[in-house]
């Protein structure tokens, strides 16, 4: 096997929290009368807070300051964490919760790579706190995919070179940051067909066959 450890995305990888994003970021959308819809929060999978307002904003009829921009996006963030606390365990699916165990057996290591600073909060919500062998996401990262930075700082927290990890993504940002890092990438979803990938996966149970 050439692979020591796998490092996941969350949000579209492990859960799907992409709809609360939509729903936190039209609640934000509506009230200060800027166009949004499910393309646009497509772009916004795997980009940090604040990157994604700037892309909301692309869409409004004047310019934000600074305060304001700060405000807007822990606004948001007030509404998300709301949706999140109804998440339940019952929102981690068989295949990804089979899939980690079943790696932990035959002594893969299982780490996270998110840009989110929800992270701790989400991965309590579904159950999944104290089950990964690092946590890499967007408290402890300086710079938000498409760089490298945090899947760099989960691999050197799992002791391993970027050739010695799967890095498994479904936004183009995070291949991106995979891929400049030195990663191999599986894709799942959306980027299940990006050019720059390893291994195109339907399901994260597929992961199995490559680690074999
Ligand atoms: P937060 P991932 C990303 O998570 C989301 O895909 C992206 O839509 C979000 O803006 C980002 O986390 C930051 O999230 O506002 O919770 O810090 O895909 O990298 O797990
Ligand atoms: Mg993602």
């Amino acid at each position: 096997m050439i692979y020591q450890a796998v490092i996941f995305d969350l949000d579209g990888v492990i859960c799907s929290t992409d709809q609360y994003h939509y729903l936190a970021w039209k609640e934000i959308a509506d009230d200060e009368g800027i166009y949004f819809d499910e393309q646009i929060n497509n772009r916004l999978r795997g980009v940090s807070r604040m990157e994604s307002l700037e892309i909301i904003l692309e869409k409004a009829s004047r310019t934000y300051a600074e305060d304001e921009k700060s405000a807007l996006a822990e606004k948001k963030n007030q509404i998300y964490r709301k949706l999140l606390e109804r998440m339940t365990p019952a929102e981690l699916s068989e295949d990804v919760a089979g899939t980690l165990k079943e790696l932990k057996k035959r002594g893969v290591k299982i780490a996270i790579g998110s840009s989110s600073k929800n992270t701790p909060v989400i991965l309590k919500q579904i159950g999944l706190s104290g089950s990964f062998d690092a946590v890499s996401d967007g408290n402890n990262i300086t710079k938000s995919k498409p760089d490298p930075e945090v899947f760099l700082t989960a691999a050197g927290m799992l002791k391993e070179d970027a050739k010695s990890c799967l890095v498994v993504e479904d936004a183009q940002a995070g291949v991106a940051a995979a891929k400049a890092g030195g990663f191999d990438c599986a894709g799942i979803g959306e980027a299940s067909e990006d050019a720059a990938i390893t291994y195109s996966i339907r399901k994260i149970s597929d992961l199995l066959e490559i680690l074999k």
